[in-house]
């Protein structure tokens, strides 16, 4: 239940949790309502970003939209309200989910409230998200097409939407959840090698992000783990972390987690998750 004064929490739901990418506007309404519904049940205050998936993602491949405007590309300006309306479409469907599990949910359009510069987040409005905290609401954000300074046009991922959020928002919000189709960060691509082991831990300090096994601390390396043929033009775990690593605040956590499995939310609040990734943010002095 969603009580004011529960802490703030950041969650991030991934595209590849509630559709498949190989098929476009495919919507796993069964996962996503198990995974709101237990949302509605933990005792925190969230702010939901979501990412684009099969809707908005081919869409903005097609017509070009994250390099700006491209007079090569027929139709750009139609691509770019199609992007947003397919982001408007998987909104409302998960919306409605997180209507029907009880949860004061509340859409906010993110191209209204963010403006790029070259890609990156150059001025926000963030006023609505804290308004509508304060009223016991909880904000549905989600990866958008945004206006860009230089290029004129863009993509804003949600990843950097949470980070951003994560970054200015005047709360006590120290914990951030990513909802994978994965347990977490593998040492591999999972998904093609079987071996692949899962990193429990990770260190994110003045930009380094770094990692323990039985040799030592190492750098993470993200040359394998990529998946390829993507449709995705925002960029997977290593751009999660890479956003991350922007943050400044002391003694954050961030959960990388696998979504799609049953009770994952509720196992993590109740300190019973077995399989995650935890990444540390500028812990210590
Ligand atoms: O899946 C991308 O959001 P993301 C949004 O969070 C669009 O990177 C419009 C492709």
């Amino acid at each position: 239940m969603i009580v004011k004064g529960h802490p703030v929490v950041l969650v991030k739901i991934g595209g590849c949790c509630f559709s498949d990418k190989k098929v476009p506007r495919s919507f796993h309404s069964n996962i996503m309502r198990h995974l709101l519904e237990q949302l509605g049940k933990i005792p925190v205050h969230p702010v939901i970003v979501h990412g684009g998936g099969s809707f908005g993602h081919p869409i903005a491949k097609e017509y070009r939209i994250q390099d700006g405007f491209n007079k090569e590309v027929d139709d750009q300006r139609a691509g770019f309200s199609f992007t947003h309306d397919a982001m408007v479409d998987v909104n409302q469907k998960i919306m409605r989910l997180l209507l029907d599990a009880g949860i004061p949910a509340y859409p906010l359009q993110s191209s209204a409230l963010f403006m790029l510069e070259s890609g990156k987040i150059d001025s926000s409005f963030l006023e609505p998200v804290v308004a509508l905290i304060e009223r016991g609401f909880v904000p549905v954000l989600h990866g958008d097409t945004a206006i860009d300074l230089t290029r004129g046009i863009g993509i804003l991922s949600g990843d950097t939407i949470i980070v951003e959020l994560a970054e200015k928002l005047p709360f006590e919000q120290r914990h951030l959840i990513y909802l994978l189709d994965v347990d977490g960060l593998f040492d591999k691509n999972p998904n093609i090698h079987h071996d692949a082991e899962l990193i429990r831990s990770i260190h994110i300090k003045n930009g380094e992000i770094t990692f323990h096994d039985s040799s030592g601390e190492k750098q993470l390396n993200f040359s394998d783990n990529a998946v390829s043929g993507t449709i995705d033009v925002t960029g997977g775990i290593e751009f999660k972390l890479r956003e991350l690593s922007r943050l400044t605040h002391e003694n954050m956590e961030a959960f990388l987690v696998n979504g799609c499995k049953k009770n994952t939310l509720i196992d993590l609040h109740a300190g019973r998750l077995k399989d995650y990734t935890i990444v540390h943010i500028n812990t210590g002095g």
